[in-house]
């Protein structure tokens, strides 16, 4: 497949809306959710703000007093920040979108990157069905509405997300990001500040394709070569970086405490078998295999130590597991004098096949 298909998600007003969800009688009033500083009654900045409240002037970063001032006379809500209860909702949406892509990249507690080349196939025309399918799914199990922007790449994605808020949806194929970049300020480019707009105005580079235009040895010479290097690709919509997953589970495993230290096989296999089966009923509910199983030891002078082997072909089942934990125990014990104190089971080097597989077959079923 040749071109990817990549989304920004970004969460609406989220801090507000979160909010908004737990009390829904705020809802058409003005809502300004801040960071109290607790020096006097108002000190301290908004941290969002409903986009009623935004009608009014209310701006993230602006001092609560003057948030005030501007909502003078008004029903409007202030709000002390609640952090917890808005990284659980969160990571409730983020546990959906996880499973409409093959790699999902969360860049802040609102905003995640999704690779959805494969469940779309490649295909543009299918993504906008697909993105509604997902604000479907996340405001009726969540109650939460959120921006999407899509494009061949990262940079796109976001630029396009940015361009339509709130419950966008704006989708931007290959053959238009140049033309829907084009137009844009230079400074809606990452890592164009305000310093860096400056400096491109006084060479005549007021748009992105301005910058694009623009003789890349010039800009080569003015900022150096990854930088300006860096303009020029951006300008012209050019992003090669990948969806980095991040914080996906990289193994399952289980420990536990033997009744009394042992070195004897059977006695420290009872308990290994328990940890086996907890550990093979979480890899089945994920649907996931598996390639390295290893086993872990606290000795009685309190090291650890561990041993794995690694799988010809992926397995998903207990029996593996069982006999390879086997295997390894047996293997240890008879390098080792010392008696075991504690001992773990853990699974890894998790293919992601049949989870691409599901969720294709999953859309195209309900689609
Ligand atoms: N935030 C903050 N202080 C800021 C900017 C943002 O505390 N100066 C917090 C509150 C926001 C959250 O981060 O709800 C996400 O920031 P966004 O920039 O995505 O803004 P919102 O989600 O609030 O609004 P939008 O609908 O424009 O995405
Ligand atoms: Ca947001
Ligand atoms: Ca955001």
């Amino acid at each position: 497949m040749q071109n990817r298909v990549v989304m920004l998600i970004d969460f609406d007003y989220f801090f507000a809306q979160c909010e908004e969800l737990r009390n829904p009688s705020i809802r058409d009033k003005p809502v300004v959710v801040g960071v109290y500083s607790g020096r006097t009654e108002d000190s301290g900045a908004v941290s969002t703000s409903n986009y009623v409240a935004r009608k009014f002037g209310v701006k993230s970063g602006m001092p609560l007093f003057q948030a005030k001032r501007k909502l003078e006379g008004s029903d409007a809500v202030f709000l002390p920040v609640d952090h917890v209860y808005y990284d659980q909702i969160s990571s409730r949406i983020m546990h959906i979108l996880r499973s409409y892509s093959s790699s999902l990249e969360q860049v802040s507690v609102d905003e995640a990157y999704l690779d959805v080349t494969e469940q779309v196939l490649g295909s543009f025309e299918k993504t906008r069905e697909y993105a509604l399918k997902m604000k479907v799914e996340v405001k009726s199990k969540v109650g939460i509405s959120f921006s999407v922007g899509v494009g061949p790449n990262k940079l796109v994605a976001k630029i396009a997300c940015d361009s339509q808020k709130p419950d966008g949806l704006t989708i931007v194929k290959p053959e238009e990001a140049k033309s829907f970049f084009s137009p844009l300020p230079v400074d809606q480019l990452l890592g164009v500040g305000k310093k860096t707009s400056l400096k491109m105005d006084s060479l005549g580079i007021k748009t992105i394709g301005d910058l694009a235009s623009h003789d890349v040895q010039k800009l080569i010479g003015i900022w150096g070569k990854t930088l300006g290097l860096y303009f020029h690709n951006s300008a012209n919509a050019i992003d090669n970086s990948s969806v980095q997953e991040q914080g996906e589970a990289e193994s399952i495993s289980r420990i536990g405490t033997l009744k009394q230290d042992s070195h004897d096989l059977a006695f420290i296999l009872q308990k290994t078998d328990e940890l086996t089966k907890d550990v093979a009923k979480d890899v089945s509910e994920k649907k996931w295999s598996f390639r390295q199983i290893s086993v872990y030891f606290v000795l009685t002078n309190l090291t650890s130590k561990s041993r794995s082997a690694t799988l010809e072909q992926p397995a998903k089942d207990e029996e593996t597991i069982r006999k390879n934990v086997k295997d390894l125990l047996e293997k240890f014990l008879n390098e080792t004098r010392l008696d075991v104190r504690r001992v773990g089971v853990k699974v890894s080097g998790f293919s992601r096949e049949e989870k691409k597989q599901q969720q294709l077959t999953s859309f195209f079923q309900n689609n």
